[in-house]
């Protein structure tokens, strides 16, 4: 097995903005989580550039872009996503060399969405519409009321490192497809399917500055250099709940839209007649996908009395046998975390949990390969069990392949130690009892419920979170409705 390298147009890794790559005065490392190697040296962001980045994105709206009609735009989006389908190795290439993921999970979910999204949000904007209302007064007066669209302007998106290009252009597809242009700060562990959908968006000959790239880190670098912006609409963010506190601060004075996907303390929940095995497979999904690094993964599994001893045990065998290994060896199923730094938070929560008097089921350390895969950030999938629901390990976001397994007996009992959490993110719910199976799911304080299955998606959908989960939805005409400024026209007949 190889250690993956990047796209040689990536090394070094240069920021996009006003239709030119650019290179700046001070870079930083692109390390490859799976050995610990530099992958490249991308250049950071200063506020200069930043600015030119808004700068350029506001000619863009005011300029050829913002005469476009939404036909045009979605025209221009399909080429984007077609361009993305001719160089799918490429992004794929990058993907699993920032991240350190499975190479299937990095074509089925992450290109592949990168795809989707563009071609998706092009399609609905084309079928967007305004609302009319007509209007009979007491006078006897007639009114028609209407609405009619318009892009915000200058969007900034400010996006994680868990799902690179998914996160990225979920955001940007539909602000571009709103008449938008956007300046994008993807995150500093993942900066290089960011840059490859930049020359893709130059190949095809998208305006400049409509899309651009600017690299760095959060405070005091390019994101909150970015958020601080006088000259941005409305910022999109995905990431940490405090990330996204701090960010609030940061564009309250100027009254900005924003849009947060935060964090998540997602609970699965297990009735005895569930289907067993189905249960099994998805909880081992939704626990340890992407190694446990999804917003939606379940850190808090519930199983019915009846059934927990013997699903505690088939858990454990199956998690036993998840391949962990290179993302392209056959069977693999987790590869490394992000970076050392958040293996460092990871493993800090396994000490924590054995000091809350957590029962370590399986997991808990770090696997032993034998070579140099053991100077990347791998951790071993890891279950607990016997932790009480106000442990910090059953209330605070680990974010890696963990999850506790505890039993519950009633489903009002079970309703409320779901509920009982900051987040409000996501739940997934295993039954066969579908009048239970409704009448739960709405009673449940969180954005998006999966019954009998988990991240299955359509993204016509709203997504996002309740509490410190986020603030709105994205996703088909939430997203349509984020990123325009909807004005209502009032006509006297
Ligand atoms: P993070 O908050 O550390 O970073 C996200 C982005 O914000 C990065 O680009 C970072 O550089 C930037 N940033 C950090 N501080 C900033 C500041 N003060 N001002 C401006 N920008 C700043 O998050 P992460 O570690 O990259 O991602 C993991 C987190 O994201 C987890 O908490 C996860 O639950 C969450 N997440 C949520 C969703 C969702 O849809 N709800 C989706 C994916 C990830
Ligand atoms: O599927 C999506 O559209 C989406 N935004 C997923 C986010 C997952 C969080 O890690």
């Amino acid at each position: 097995m190889n250690v993956p390298s990047l796209p040689a147009s990536l090394r070094p890794t240069r920021n996009y903005v006003g239709g030119r790559f650019v290179e700046t005065g001070r870079t930083f490392d692109n390390v490859c989580p799976i050995d610990g190697t530099v992958l490249a040296q991308v250049y950071e962001a200063d506020a200069a550039l930043v600015d030119e980045a808004v700068h350029s994105a506001r000619r863009a709206v005011e300029g050829a872009w913002g005469n476009t009609n939404v036909q045009e735009r979605a025209r221009t989006l399909h080429r984007v996503a077609d361009a993305i389908e001719r160089r799918f190795e490429d992004f794929l290439a990058a993907e699993i060399a920032d991240t350190g993921r499975p190479a299937n999970q990095a074509r089925q979910l992450d290109v592949y969405r990168g795809i989707h999204n563009f071609r998706t949000f092009a399609d609905l904007g084309k079928a967007a519409h305004g609302e009319c209302f007509e209007t009979h007064l007491a006078d006897g007066s007639e009114l028609l009321n209407y609405t009619v669209r318009k892009p915000l302007g200058v969007v900034a998106s400010i996006s994680p490192w868990n799902l690179p290009i998914l996160s990225l252009t979920w955001k940007a597809a539909p602000a571009l497809i709103c008449g938008n242009a956007v300046v994008c700060k993807p995150s500093e562990e993942t900066p290089s399917s960011a840059t490859l959908l930049a020359e893709v968006f130059d190949e095809v000959g998208v305006p400049a500055g409509v899309f651009n790239v600017v690299h760095g880190f959060g405070p005091g670098s390019a994101g909150e250099i970015l958020a601080r912006h006088p000259g941005i609409d409305a910022l999109t963010f995905t990431g940490e709940t405090r990330t996204g506190s701090a960010i609030m601060k940061t564009v309250a004075d100027g009254v900005k839209d924003v849009s947060f996907e935060l964090g998540g303390k997602n609970a699965a929940v297990v009735f005895a007649d569930a289907d067993f095995d189905a249960a099994v497979d998805g909880v081992i999904r939704s626990s340890f996908t992407n190694a446990g690094q999804v917003c939606l993964c379940s850190e808090r599994v519930y199983v019915e009395q009846p059934i927990f001893e013997r699903f505690v045990a088939a858990m454990k065998a199956r998690t036993e046998a998840l391949k962990i290994g290179w993302p392209d060896e056959a069977d693999v199923f987790m590869g490394s975390l992000i970076s050392h730094a958040h293996r460092e938070k990871v493993l800090s929560y396994f000490e924590l949990a054995r000091q809350e008097g957590a029962t370590v089921v399986t997991g808990g350390g770090v696997p032993a390969f034998g070579d140099v895969r053991d100077h990347g950030a791998f951790v071993q999938p890891t279950i607990w069990t016997g932790l009480t629901d106000d442990a910090r390990c059953m209330r605070e976001e680990v974010f890696g392949p963990v999850c506790h397994i505890a039993p519950f007996v009633t489903e009002d009992e079970v309703r409320a130690r779901v509920n009982d959490s900051a987040y409000g993110l996501a739940a997934a719910v295993w039954t066969r009892d579908l009048s239970r199976a409704h009448r739960l799911s709405r009673r449940l304080h969180v954005g998006i419920v999966w019954l009998n299955t988990w991240f299955s998606r359509d993204l016509r959908t709203p997504f996002g979170g309740s509490k410190l989960s986020g603030i709105g939805r994205e996703g088909g005409r939430w997203s349509l409705d984020f990123y325009s400024e909807t004005t209502n026209i009032c006509v006297k007949v």
